[in-house]
């Protein structure tokens, strides 16, 4: 029933994902570390379209120049061989123990400066590689004790250093845009920007607000106990949906990173649903980790599985639109309706004030005894999503 993977998918994977040897804040690594040559062939014969990095995945920090030029030519040849793109690249602003207290916002002005360079470095190379987006989590942007950090002024060099970085990718055509990706806590005990809402209020206050977006990831909304779909649907809403970031979470807990679909299924299923009939048509790129049981065979395993539960999940969505009962339930919910303006074209206060059915001879009692139907929706979907329509 559900297909294979294709390139067209756009399926694209971390490399810190397959590639995570299953260190946790409680036992040592279970896995090997994985070279990036072999993440890209294997990807590849999965049916993955892309690969993303952090540049310390890629090139160990500190690394001397010729080290680093013998990693890419190995990594730019494997590309080569395989047909993977770079679509998205990221910087790693949280491993080093220089960035404690965050890179763009840490108390430090030396650690400060020390990031934008770290990035600037890394955005030449993302655009080198043909990448269009640049994606910013600010892990450690954040306190554990409102006691060590200005808010506000944090919040002023937030907005100095995605500013000065957005500009820098202008003046040197670099040709990407900026994804900020929200998350609540972990590692930090507080992170800035901690949800989508709060990353969208952000981007509003910048210089070069065009070229920001959002890349939200379903485990942290959840993380805050908000809905991934209405999150994401806001940020399409408003043409901020850059990037997604896609994997699984059981509820406000620590960040699980599951495999996408393996966590809240009902929520995976609309937000496909939303991706793909949404209008939005950037990478559908996966942020998980394999499983600490998991040897070698179950990592590419787990991989396989994030993009099979996405086909899975779009074949039953196409399901349910197509499903002419559904079709009938939604317009007995009136969900086509909703998309009706809600004055008439060019209708003024004074039109409205005269209209005597929408108040003076609108009998709220009587529209109050309509049902909308929502329950039967909601199980027409499950039963679709289950297989069992
Ligand atoms: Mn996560």
């Amino acid at each position: 029933m559900t297909q294979a993977p294709t390139r067209e998918d756009k399926f694209s994977f971390g490399l810190w994902t397959v590639g995570w040897q299953a260190n946790d804040m409680f036992g040592s690594a279970s896995r090997p570390p994985l070279d990036a040559v072999e993440a890209v062939h294997r990807l590849s014969e999965l049916g993955a379209w892309g690969i993303t990095f952090h540049d310390d995945d890629l090139i160990p920090f500190g690394s001397a120049d010729d080290e680093r030029e013998r990693r890419l030519k190995r990594f730019r040849a494997a590309l080569a061989e395989t047909g993977m793109v770079v679509p998205t690249v990221t910087t790693n602003l949280f491993s080093h123990p220089i960035f404690k207290d965050g890179g763009l916002t840490s108390n430090d002005r030396a650690v400060r400066r020390f990031a934008l360079r770290k990035v600037m470095r890394n955005m030449e190379l993302a655009a080198e590689l043909g990448a269009s987006t640049y994606v910013l989590w600010g892990g450690r942007e954040g306190a554990e004790t409102d006691a060590a950090k200005d808010i506000k002024a944090a919040m002023d060099r937030y907005r100095e250093g995605i500013d000065f970085l957005a500009q820098y990718v202008l003046d040197q055509g670099l040709g990407l845009r900026l994804a900020l990706e929200p998350k609540p806590n972990e590692p930090r005990g507080d992170i800035l920007l901690p949800t989508v809402g709060h990353a969208l209020a952000f981007i509003s206050t910048l210089q070069n607000h065009e070229i920001v977006g959002v890349n939200p990831e379903v485990g942290h909304e959840q993380m805050a106990g908000l809905n991934v779909v209405h999150g994401f649907g806001q940020a399409l809403w408003q043409g901020k949906l850059f990037h997604v970031d896609l994997n699984g979470q059981r509820g406000p807990r620590f960040d699980q990173d599951l495999v996408f679909g393996h966590g809240d299924v009902l929520s995976s299923f609309f937000l496909v649903d939303l991706l793909e009939h949404g209008g939005y048509d950037g990478p559908r790129h996966f942020d998980y980790k394999p499983l600490r049981t998991e040897n070698m065979d179950g990592v590419w395993e787990s991989a396989a599985a994030n993009m099979r539960s996405y086909l899975i999940f779009a074949e039953r969505s196409r399901a349910f639109r197509a499903d002419p009962e559904v079709q009938e339930a939604l317009a007995a919910a009136l969900v086509p309706e909703l998309a009706v303006p809600t004055l008439n074209e060019g209708e003024t206060a004074a039109d409205l004030l005269a209209d005597r059915s929408a108040f003076e001879d609108f009998d709220p009692d009587k529209a109050a005894e309509r049902g909308y139907g929502f329950v039967r929706l909601a199980q027409l979907a499950l039963d679709h999503l289950t297989g069992a329509r």
